[in-house]
């Protein structure tokens, strides 16, 4: 399940955070295949608790009513209609999967019509009821919550935030949520997010995954089982860690958004020379069971692990695209792209009091297809800076870091073997380098600035000498501090 296949020349995925399936389906189409991604992570589609109070917050998808497939961004048909469209251009859907829970308290109806109370443990579309929900026997707080992340049975068999928490143990339970995956499978979804990974026992996990069936073979060679990457927040300082979850997939590493937003920000004195061995040599996990990323939907917004101090976003653009940069030119993890919509953040006392504003919609709850650059739906993996570090990355993939260079402060520059070279300045004052690039002699055209288009460049051109060094430039008040060239 460790393993991903991508259409070679790609290895990117990007998450379209609460985009409708249709404006999915589109995208694949007029963008990401054609743009070096690997996959699309889209949100949770299944059946949810809309909530009104406040007003169909995002986060409403993260309480699961049944496994029905209306969700706000569509209904059934429309999933599997962008499934379909998305695999025939050779772009991955993963979905957002959350098994670990239904709903918070109270009761209504989700958004497929269906009943639910989670006051009553009853969710009869399914059918869940409250033998198949953790309690008492298993949670020792008299709350039933999560009070002591120290406690590894309580963060498993307890309630976070008030969501009901499944019993994974049991065989039924197992099998209905084994039987929705399966459902995605057939459709040829081609792997998983799974959510509050932290919050399930390895085992149980296992065992689901186990009973996962093969890929759509429409698509997907015989014998290919999805692909899997667990969110786990492990920040150290808990007794759960990623090293649990790796045996059974990839597994998200927060600790890379937090260190690397920390050095791009110079946060007690961190500066991005200290990149120089970032990865495993920071205490990450190992490079290959990673999925890296610079923010995700929960910690842009406070959610989750990191804090506004230190995760970039796109609300700091010019940091936010030296981050991507780096994360895309850098051999560690598979990279996940965010793309998200706006929202009018408003941070007091360290908490956004807008942290639930969901995406843009038409006034009725409904989400808006997703229009690039119009209105607020933000697309930060069309930004001509990150779409073409896209394509640098999946150039250099398979090229070593070599060649690095750096100030001892606040200026780096390193190559991918023979193949590409970046170099940023961070520092309030130009820089000015000659710089070993590793490339073969030539006129490369500096993809941040700029594209190559038919060789025809609109950017920076950069001169490479025959001994493969060049002169390095970067004005420390340039929009963009930085350069990328890469061989072609
Ligand atoms: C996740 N990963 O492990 C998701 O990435 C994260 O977005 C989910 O929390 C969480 N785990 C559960 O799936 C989100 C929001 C929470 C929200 C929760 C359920 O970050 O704020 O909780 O989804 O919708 C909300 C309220 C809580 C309330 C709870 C239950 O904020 O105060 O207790 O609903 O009613
Ligand atoms: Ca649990």
């Amino acid at each position: 399940y460790g393993t991903y296949d991508c259409p070679s020349g790609s290895d990117v995925m990007v998450h379209l955070f609460e985009w409708t399936h249709a404006s999915v389906a589109d995208e694949c189409e007029r963008f990401l295949s054609e743009n070096g991604f690997c996959a699309v992570q889209v949100s949770p589609p299944n059946e949810h608790r809309v909530i009104d109070d406040p007003w169909r917050p995002w986060y409403q998808r993260y309480q699961p009513v049944s496994y029905s497939m209306t969700s706000r961004s569509g209904n059934e048909l429309e999933f599997l209609d962008m499934v379909n469209r998305c695999n025939d251009v050779g772009v991955r859907v993963y979905v957002d999967a959350v098994i670990n829970h239904m709903t918070g308290g109270g009761f209504g109806v989700g958004s497929d019509g269906s009943v639910w109370s989670g006051d009553g443990l009853d969710y009869p579309s399914v059918p869940f009821g409250s033998t198949d929900f953790n309690g008492a026997n298993e949670c020792s707080t008299s709350s039933l919550e999560i009070e002591n992340y120290q406690d590894v049975i309580q963060v498993r068999n307890c309630r976070l935030l008030g969501l009901r928490d499944l019993k994974l143990a049991k065989d039924y339970v197992r099998g209905k949520v084994a039987e929705y995956l399966n459902k995605l499978v057939g459709y040829g979804v081609a792997g998983f997010r799974v959510d509050a990974s932290k919050h399930m026992w390895p085992g149980d996990m296992q065992n689901i995954f186990n009973r996962l069936n093969n890929l759509n073979t429409r698509w997907f060679p015989s014998n290919t089982k999805p692909f899997i990457y667990q969110e786990v927040i492990d920040m150290g300082g808990e007794p759960i860690t990623a090293s649990e979850y790796t045996s059974m997939g990839r597994v998200t590493e927060f600790k890379y958004g937090k260190n690397l937003g920390d050095c791009i920000r110079k946060n007690n004195g961190e500066k991005i020379s200290y990149l120089k061995n970032f990865g495993e040599g920071w205490g990450f996990m190992s490079g290959v069971d990673a999925v890296s990323f610079v923010d995700n939907h929960d910690n842009q917004r406070g959610h989750g692990a990191g804090g506004f101090g230190s995760i970039l976003t796109f609300f700091e653009d010019r940091w936010y695209k030296m981050a991507n940069a780096f994360l895309l030119a850098w051999p560690y993890g598979y990279p996940r792209i965010m793309s998200s919509y706006n929202w009018p953040r408003n941070i007091v006392g360290g908490t956004d009091q807008n942290d639930w504003v969901g995406p843009p919609d038409n006034g009725a709850g409904d989400t808006d297809y997703a229009v690039c650059f119009n209105g607020d739906w933000i697309c930060e993996h069309r930004w001509r800076q990150i779409t073409n570090m896209v394509h640098f990355h999946n150039a250099v993939i398979n090229a070593v870091v070599q060649n690095w260079w750096d100030n001892g402060e606040n200026m780096i520059a390193f190559s991918r073997g023979n193949i590409g070279f970046l170099a940023m300045n961070n520092e309030n004052y130009d820089m000015n380098e000659w710089l070993q690039t590793g490339l073969p002699g030539g006129v490369y055209c500096d993809i941040i600035s700029g594209d190559d288009v038919l060789g025809a460049c609109t950017g920076k051109t950069i001169t490479v000498n025959a001994n493969g060094f060049a002169q390095v430039t970067i004005s420390s008040g340039d929009s963009d501090p930085m350069i990328a060239i890469y061989f072609r």
